[in-house]
């Protein structure tokens, strides 16, 4: 009977929960998932999340998490997982969403009965049913209070890497104080998604991991540590009870893997529990190569930068994002993040071509390069960048003038088959047009452009994105995250083994990182010199949008 060691990485994201297994040779043995809305249904979620009852708000219920843990469970039991081989537990979660805890959660963690399955929990582990999580937009008031109380925007940037956003967990926590205290009152820690799940597998509630904290607007992106100031300004003197110790970095051990898991599933009693972090951190993780520029292609589009450790203390701005690394002391991840992502991509490819990629794909092959000016934008949600503008916007464009001549037009004047070329195009554009901005100043130019999440695997996005950015694409396995995730276990693990020395690198120098990636597409000369021909035709259009949502306002 094989007995070598396992880690298992799993990844709690908008729409779904996954599991990935690994061996210590990095090789992928497992995957399993459930899908939120057609595995359970009986919660009424869209894609994973709840929108309402005020406006901007999106929350998933707590409930309908506990329970995809224990369908995951029974997948895995099913495909004879053998829980016994597994040495580590870590993962990851979606950024941003917070869950409440009760005054009763520790006593009931840490006395589950194996009998009754995790749903056990709920309700009375909690003081709010339902967890606001990454897609909310409600707390615009909270922002600026946030901002003003420490002297601006660019002052909350300096300190924890962002200014404001409405999804970050500072400004969503003075949300419940102001609106809902006796919720806040009844609230005894506030978990991360990313510390609510190993603290199911701990039995006791477990710190935030410093990556994940980063995004939260409360944590110093420089020491690592909360800031007393802006933990006040969230949430009050009792703020600091109530967020528990200094965000933990990952690697480290949190303890091993509670009764409950051995009795009901037959875990390794000594199976370890290390940090999970959030989603973009494990996907940095997963496909850490640095130099490169990793677009996460999930619900939402994420563009990602590994920044090492260097003499000077790294840039903050109030257009990106900065995020303490994971694994890496004083190395960094700059972010920026869109939340029209794939679900904007699917709503074009359902309007506009029957609802098949295939419809889409080719409809985007049919259309020149630069859609011979037709230009749209896409924002069936709030978006974040640029801030809070929502709606579809057209332009006919003629990039050749100076300024580039740029005129809105109705919708009916877009060609039908011009949208999906469109989308693509705006949403690569965007990201192309900021990312000189957030590199460090004395960066290498980027080499490679790594393609993880669903729409990775397409290959007409595969080659615009080659075109658009004008790096060749490369893509790794598609757990992404997960796999990140599992990483992490295998981390905590090999680390305990080496009496607690070595960094990940070392760890993953073994491993053939480098040749597991493929390239997928080479960008093609003249279309890298038209996309960089529209930028400035782009960014014109993208101001008017920004004009008209607030004129709308
Ligand atoms: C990042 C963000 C999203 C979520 C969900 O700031 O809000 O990427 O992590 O994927």
């Amino acid at each position: 009977m094989e007995t070598s060691p396992l880690f298992l990485g799993l990844d709690l994201s908008t729409q779904g929960l996954k599991a990935v297994l690994i061996t210590e040779d990095s090789d992928v043995v497992h995957e399993s998932s459930v899908h939120f809305d057609r595995d359970l249904p009986h919660y009424g979620t869209t894609n994973g999340a709840i929108r309402g009852p005020g406006p901007g708000e999106v929350t998933s219920p707590v409930c309908m998490w506990l329970e995809a843990f224990d369908l995951l469970m029974e997948r895995m039991k099913a495909a004879n997982v053998d829980f016994a081989r597994i040495l580590g537990i870590s993962g990851d979660g979606q950024q941003h969403g917070s869950v409440y805890w009760s005054k009763d959660a520790e006593r009931m963690l840490g006395s589950l009965d194996p009998e009754l399955p995790l749903e056990q929990l709920s309700p009375g582990a909690f003081s709010l049913p339902s967890a606001p999580i990454w897609q909310d937009s409600s707390t615009t008031r909270e922002c600026r209070e946030l901002e003003a109380a420490v002297g601006g925007a660019q002052a909350l940037a300096d300190l924890t890497g962002s200014r404001a956003y409405e999804r970050f967990t500072g400004t969503q926590i003075r949300k419940l104080r102001r609106t809902n205290p006796k919720a806040y009152q009844a609230t005894a820690r506030i978990s991360l998604v990313s510390s609510f799940m190993p603290s199911l597998f701990l039995g006791t509630i477990a710190p935030i991991e410093v990556a994940d904290a980063s995004g939260m607007n409360t944590m110093n992106v420089l020491t690592c540590k909360w800031d007393d100031a802006l933990l006040e300004a969230c949430g009050g003197p009792e703020l600091r009870q109530k967020i528990g110790p200094e965000p933990a970095p990952g690697g480290t051990l949190l303890g091993t893997i509670s009764p409950w898991w051995v009795k009901r599933w037959g875990f390794n009693p000594d199976c370890c529990i290390a940090p999970f972090t959030g989603d973009n951190p494990a996907t940095v993780v997963a496909l850490s190569t640095p130099g490169d520029a990793i677009l996460s292609l999930g619900t939402s589009t994420t563009l990602l930068l590994s920044i090492p450790p260097s003499d000077s203390a790294p840039k903050r701005f109030t257009t990106s994002h900065l995020l303490s690394h994971p694994t890496t002391i004083d190395a960094h991840i700059a972010m920026l993040c869109y939340k029209n992502g794939a679900l904007a991509r699917e709503q074009v490819r359902d309007t506009y071509a029957d609802g098949h990629w295939t419809q889409f794909n080719a409809l985007v092959e049919q259309t020149p390069p630069g859609n011979a000016g037709y230009m749209g934008f896409y924002f069936p949600l709030p978006e974040i960048i640029p801030p809070s503008v929502q709606g579809s916007f057209f332009f006919h464009t003629d990039p050749s003038l100076s300024p580039p001549s740029i005129r809105s037009i109705p919708d009916a004047d877009m060609p039908h088959a011009a949208h999906p070329r469109a989308i693509l195009e705006s949403q690569f554009l965007s990201i192309r047009s900021r990312i000189k901005a957030i590199l460090p100043p004395d960066a290498a130019p980027l080499q490679r452009l790594v393609l993880s999440g669903g729409s990775s695997g397409n290959v007409v996005i595969r080659q615009l994105a080659a075109d658009v950015f004008g790096m060749r694409v490369f893509v790794a396995g598609k757990e992404g995250a997960a796999e990140g995730g599992a990483q992490l276990a295998r981390y905590a693990w090999w680390r305990a083994q080496n009496g607690g020395e070595g960094t990940f690198e070392e760890m993953r120098a073994a491993d053939i990182v480098g040749e597991r990636m493929k390239c997928v597409a080479e960008p093609k000369q003249a279309n890298v010199e038209l996309y960089a021909g529209l930028v400035d035709a782009y960014r014109a259009c993208e101001d008017r949008v920004v004009e008209m949502c607030a004129a709308a306002a």
